[in-house]
Order: C-alpha cells, then sequence, then structure tokens
C-alpha cells in the first residue's frame, strides 16, 4: 500500500517520446513515495519506443509503484507476439514493419514488463483505463465483462439513440419493421407488440444508446463516451483520444482526457492526485512531431 501522504501521478499516451517522458518525470518532481499511472500506449508511433518501456520498467525496477494500464498498443503487440510465435513470417498484421523492429528491440525483461499491464487501475476518487467506459457498463469486474473488457481499450463516440429491429418471416417474406416511436422497448416487447405468435421471427437486434461505435463510423448524434458517462465508476482518467491543440487536460463532468498527443507534436500530460483529494496537471511541450494521423488507432 502506498503511504497516505502518496501522490498519484497518472500519465497520457507516451508513444515512444522519451525526452518528454523525461520532462514530465522532472516536471512533476516525482518523489520516492508517488505511484505513477500510465494511461497505456507507451508505445508506437513515436521515435523510441524501446527507449519509453526500458525507462519506466527501470523506474518500477528503482522502487517506485508503477502501474501500467493496457493500451491498443500494447494490445497489438501482445497479438503480434503471439502470432509470431506461431507462424513466424507469414504472420500478416497491419503495420508489420513496426511491430517487429520494435518487437526485435525490446528485452525479454521489457516484455515481460509490459505484460503486467492491466485493463483497469484503482486510483484515488476513481479509475485510469486506456480509452473509457462505455456509459452502459454496469461493472469493471473483468470477468464479468469477458470480451467486452476489451472495449475499455478502444471506446471512443457511442450510440446515441437505441437501436432496435426484428427480422420477421411472414407469409414466405421477410418483414423489416422500420421503428421509431418504439425504440426504448426490448426486443420482446416489440415482438409481443407485432403479434409474434403469427410470426416467425428470424433475427432480433437491439443496441441500447450508450452501446460501442467501431472507429469512423459515428454520426452527427453519436455522442463521445465521456460526454453521457454518468460517473456510477467514479471520475474516469483516460488516454487514446489525443487531443492535439488543447494545451492542458480535456475535462468532463466525471472524466479527463489526458493524452494531448504528444507524438502529434502538442503536449505530454499527467494529472496529478494527492492525498487530500486535489487533482491538478502538468504538462510538457512535445520536441518534434512525428505522426500526423490522430483519427487512426
Ligand atoms: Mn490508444
Amino acid at each position: 500500500m502506498a503511504p497516505a501522504t502518496a501522490r498519484h501521478i497518472i500519465i497520457g499516451d507516451v508513444h515512444g517520446m522519451l525526452p518528454e517522458l523525461n520532462a514530465l518525470l522532472g516536471a512533476v518532481e516525482l518523489r520516492k513515495e508517488d505511484v505513477v499511472v500510465f494511461l497505456g500506449d507507451l508505445i508506437d508511433k513515436g521515435p523510441d519506443s524501446p527507449g519509453v518501456v526500458a525507462r519506466v520498467r527501470e523506474l518500477r525496477e528503482g522502487g517506485q509503484d508503477v502501474r501500467l494500464v493496457k493500451g491498443n498498443h500494447e494490445e497489438k503487440h501482445e497479438r503480434f507476439r503471439r502470432a509470431f510465435a506461431a507462424a513466424g513470417d507469414n504472420v500478416k498484421m497491419k503495420g508489420l514493419d513496426e511491430l517487429k523492429g520494435i518487437t526485435a528491440a525490446l528485452s525479454g525483461k521489457d516484455i515481460a514488463f509490459l505484460e503486467t499491464a492491466e485493463i483497469v487501475v484503482k486510483v484515488p476518487g476513481g479509475v485510469a483505463v486506456h480509452a473509457g467506459v462505455l456509459p452502459t457498463t454496469k461493472t469493471l469486474d473483468l470477468a464479468t465483462l469477458g470480451k467486452g473488457a476489451e472495449l475499455l481499450m478502444r471506446v471512443r463516440h457511442v450510440t446515441g439513440a437505441t437501436q432496435a429491429s426484428v427480422t420477421i418471416e411472414f407469409g414466405g417474406l421477410d418483414f423489416h419493421p422500420d421503428f421509431e416511436r418504439e425504440q426504448e422497448l426490448s426486443p420482446e416487447e416489440l415482438v409481443a407488440l407485432l403479434g409474434a405468435e403469427r410470426r416467425t421471427v428470424v433475427k432480433t437486434r437491439y443496441r441500447p444508446a450508450g452501446s460501442f461505435i467501431t472507429l469512423k463510423k459515428e454520426g452527427p448524434g453519436d455522442p463521445f463516451w465521456a460526454d453521457v458517462y454518468d460517473g456510477r465508476f467514479g471520475h474516469v482518467y483516460f488516454g487514446h483520444t489525443p487531443y492535439v491543440e488543447d494545451k492542458t487536460p480535456r475535462e468532463f463532468q466525471h472524466a479527463v482526457g489526458l493524452d494531448l498527443g504528444a507524438v502529434f507534436g502538442n503536449r505530454l500530460a499527467a494529472a496529478v492526485l494527492t492525498g487530500d483529494g486535489a487533482r491538478s496537471y502538468v504538462s510538457v511541450p512535445a520536441g518534434d512531431k512525428f505522426s500526423t494521423t490522430p483519427w487512426e488507432e
């Protein structure tokens, strides 16, 4: 257990930006008793992923309480390592050159360190996750979430309205009703409404408002998750979505986005939580820009 006076330093996506990480650790005047939480995506895109992993690993080896949240980039590397072990050079994945180059440059200790990453890290007054939480999530228990835990690493926009449809076989024809008024009904209620006893239900589809949307598939009525998150798990500290023009972390009612897009040439940021419950922010400018596509994963 960290002592009561310990601070929590929560750091946004580093993406291989080693000088900026060192500058940030200097700017927060890191103390031995601080808990340092990295929000994931230590690696990829930037110039020195292996250097960043070694730096953070050595911080832990030096006795600092370091917690690592798993980002979608750490998850992608895990998938690559498994696939490469099984299929060698026959592996087909997007970004293969970067995956291979970084993997080759990581030591066994570095990889073991990366594999200590957690999907959710509890922090005072809330949780740290890589991307966010779905507004509809009822629990953060990973066993209960199952494959849904994956979305904590990826969520951005969520559905703004409930989508419900029932496909019904009727007289040899497929019947695809288009619901508007009944949107709040469950599939069972929709079927009852349609008099299903005379028909055969082929397929029901029900997605409540607040469901996951794949990147770039969102429409104008689909909010960013943190705009509709009700605070049920406390304050959520997240990265993943880079705010490439913001000078300070993006604050929501019950969440704060700490990825200020260092690798996109903006800033590397941290939240500092003190024992008395106060929250402040520290950030340092990026020395250079190594990626120009913040809308990509
Ligand atoms: Mn990410």
